[in-house]
């Protein structure tokens, strides 16, 4: 039956141990027992992973946990969804640590050794949008793509940046999430007791950041809208993208016309991607750094006709604003 459902314990794939893709770089033995039990020393096995936004070669790039995550991953399509190298951050300051080299040197391997990877370009790193349409060491370089699901659903992918014109997405507004909002409470009081002691009227810091976490909201919401409405054109059940780091799994649609909306987030602050499991469901996961596995965020399995009460399940959590 049809479920979506919010989970917070460690993934449980079902580990392939005769693969011969299986990476034999593990970490060395005797683990301990807990270990064990979240599945550290075998790795994960998915039918497709999709990273985007890694932005390697920018100091905020999270290129060790990344690495962490390959090597105890195993999928048959990786599909880098745009902003993997920062051409941007790169053309200010030449950043490139070890960490960011072997993080390349892994995706090359992967392809040149059965995984299928398929590369599309984003805004950071569009200097790679005049190869679309051709194949560099085994990773197929496209501008969009659709990948057929294990259970025959159609999943386009795209990056998400063609959407700009129309969204105005600010990364810093996108950014504000809940945890900051506190702090920010917390400030205005403390703020508000200097003003007051000082003779300055009160001044709420609390409701113009407010008004701005309402915007980063807005944002969102209008960036979700237009990927979904164009993806409702392309006639697919699924689209993937990634631009804005603000992961998503999630259902939309009215009637018998219902839409998978997937955003994978980023290893700059999120560390996060979608996977589609060798039973055909599709998982919104977080790359957990003490475990060394990934944690359900959001699941979507896609065996049977999409229900009315799945939609209602599935509306993204509201910014907590008040
Ligand atoms: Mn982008």
């Amino acid at each position: 039956m049809d479920k979506i459902s919010t989970l917070f314990k460690p993934v449980t794939q079902a580990k392939n141990t005769s693969s011969p893709y299986v990476s034999p770089v593990f970490p060395p033995s005797s683990p301990t027992p807990e270990k064990t039990a979240l599945g550290s020393q075998h790795p994960q096995d998915f039918y497709a992973v999709w990273l985007s936004d890694i932005h390697l070669g920018s100091l905020d790039c999270k290129a060790e946990l990344l690495l962490d995550f390959l090597d105890h991953t195993h999928c048959q399509y990786l599909y880098l969804v745009g902003d993997i190298i920062d051409i941007w951050a790169l053309k200010k300051r030449v950043f490139w640590p070890d960490s960011h080299q072997a993080v390349l040197a892994k995706i090359l391997a992967l392809a040149q050794n059965g995984t299928q990877v398929v590369y599309i370009p984003g805004n950071h790193d569009e200097l790679f949008k005049a190869y679309v349409d051709s194949h560099f060491r085994g990773i197929t370089i496209a501008a969009d793509y659709v990948h057929q699901s294990i259970l025959g659903k159609r999943c386009l992918m795209l990056h998400g940046d063609q959407f700009d014109s129309e969204v105005c997405v600010s990364r810093t507004y996108a950014q504000l999430g809940d945890h900051l909002y506190d702090v920010l409470l917390w400030l205005n009081r403390n703020l508000h007791q200097v003003r007051s002691q000082l003779g300055y009227p009160y001044w709420s810091l609390a409701s113009y950041i407010k008004l701005r976490v309402n915007k980063a909201q807005q944002a969102i919401n209008s960036f979700r809208t237009a990927v979904i409405r164009f993806a409702v054109k392309q006639q697919v059940d699924m689209v993937i993208c990634g631009h804005i780091h603000q992961p998503e799994l999630s259902v939309h649609g009215s009637g018998e016309r219902h839409i998978i909306y997937a955003n994978d987030g980023d290893w700059v602050e999120n560390c996060t991607l979608v996977a589609e499991t060798l039973l055909g469901e599709f998982q919104l996961l977080k790359w957990d750094e003490q475990s060394k596995s990934t944690h359900i965020i959001q699941r979507i399995e896609t065996d049977q006709p999409f229900s009315a009460a799945m939609f209602e399940q599935s509306q993204p959590p509201k910014q907590k604003v008040a």
